[in-house]
């Protein structure tokens, strides 16, 4: 349901608190980071206190930037840190965005120690949803930056020209240049936004990429197979390290191409892990195979995590699941 209709919801849980935590997921995106940034503008109008949980050690390019410009503005903190600045444990709150699960919280620590939960996120719910907490989701959303875009247009909040472009980079993120999971609600709230004087070159470069990770993904791209005509499939070397983030990119690229509803990718992302990053346009059931692989996800987005394997024997499993599906 829209965070408009849920706004009582949200009202009632930062009246309640004194100060308030935010955190997005692990390996933090521009709409992760953007709507905790916004939500802390919001919060800010409010007289609240609140802090943002940051533990991600290495930063994606575009998080790196805002993170330095805006160094000194915002309040950014540890996990180990929460203790410090906790008012009292009745009058804490901790705001969950563009995330539900428990597995992809910045910090499990902050998930245990405060209580009062609210979950802001655009995803599907699962069984891994983090417990006890209310929940405002709205799956149409293209993205959470528009979730409280929303909110600021709604309460007529004053918010500076570079958060509006901070909150706009995170919908051009999600929506992939405005090409996927766009409502009107999407492309009005961008309007909004540049109203407010959001810049689309500044967006630009907060979404530039570095030229050598780009190298890489193109490799992926040199090796595209399709399976049952509307499947895209590709694979990294068993080699080759990739990030999570690159991986769900190139999947992204996958659905521009004729007649692709579906897309797989494969690829080393860590010592002893393989990645596996999936994109529906939403007619194709990504998630009853990604459940079948022990991942997760929603009709647009996927992802599935193995550990101690190879990319072929990753490879071999998916492509019997999608054998079985096109029977
Ligand atoms: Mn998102």
């Amino acid at each position: 349901m829209s965070i408009m209709k849920e706004k009582g919801k949200w009202n009632k849980a930062i009246k309640k608190a004194d100060t308030i935590f935010l955190m997005g997921h692990k390996d933090l995106d521009l709409d992760a980071l953007g709507s905790c940034i916004g939500m802390y503008i919001i919060l800010k109008r409010r007289k609240k206190k609140s802090y943002i949980i940051i533990d991600d050690r290495e930063l994606e390019l575009g998080v790196k930037k805002i993170l330095k410009e805006l160094d000194g503005c915002i309040d950014i903190i540890n996990s180990q840190d929460i203790d410090i600045y906790r008012s009292s444990k009745k009058k804490d709150l901790l705001m969950i965005l563009d995330t539900n699960k428990e597995e992809l919280v910045q910090s499990k620590e902050a998930l245990s120690k405060i209580k009062d939960k609210l979950i802001i996120d655009h995803h599907n719910l699962g069984n891994d949803t983090v417990k006890g907490a209310t929940i405002i989701q709205d799956i149409k959303a293209s993205s959470t930056c528009e979730m409280i875009t929303s909110l600021i247009d709604y309460y007529d909040i004053e918010i500076d020209s570079y958060y509006a472009t901070i909150l706009l980079s995170g919908i051009v993120l999600d929506t992939n240049n405005f090409t996927l999971n766009t409502t009107s609600e999407t492309f009005y709230l961008a309007y909004y936004l540049t109203k407010l004087g959001a810049s689309a070159k500044k967006v630009q470069y907060l979404l530039k990429q570095d030229i050598e990770e780009y190298a890489e993904q193109q490799k992926l791209l040199s090796s595209i197979e399709t399976i049952h005509g509307n499947v895209a499939f590709t694979k990294g070397k068993e080699e080759t390290l990739y990030r999570k983030q690159d991986l769900a990119r190139v999947a992204d690229t996958l659905l521009f191409f004729n007649n692709i509803e579906a897309s797989f990718v494969i690829g080393k992302t860590g010592e002893d892990t393989i990645g596996l990053s999936a994109r529906s346009l939403g007619s194709y059931d990504i998630m009853s195979i990604l459940e079948k692989l022990g991942g997760g996800g929603d009709n647009y987005n996927g992802a599935a995590k193995f550990e101690r394997t190879t990319i072929s024997q990753v490879e071999k499993k998916l492509k019997t699941i999608l054998e079985k599906e096109g029977e």
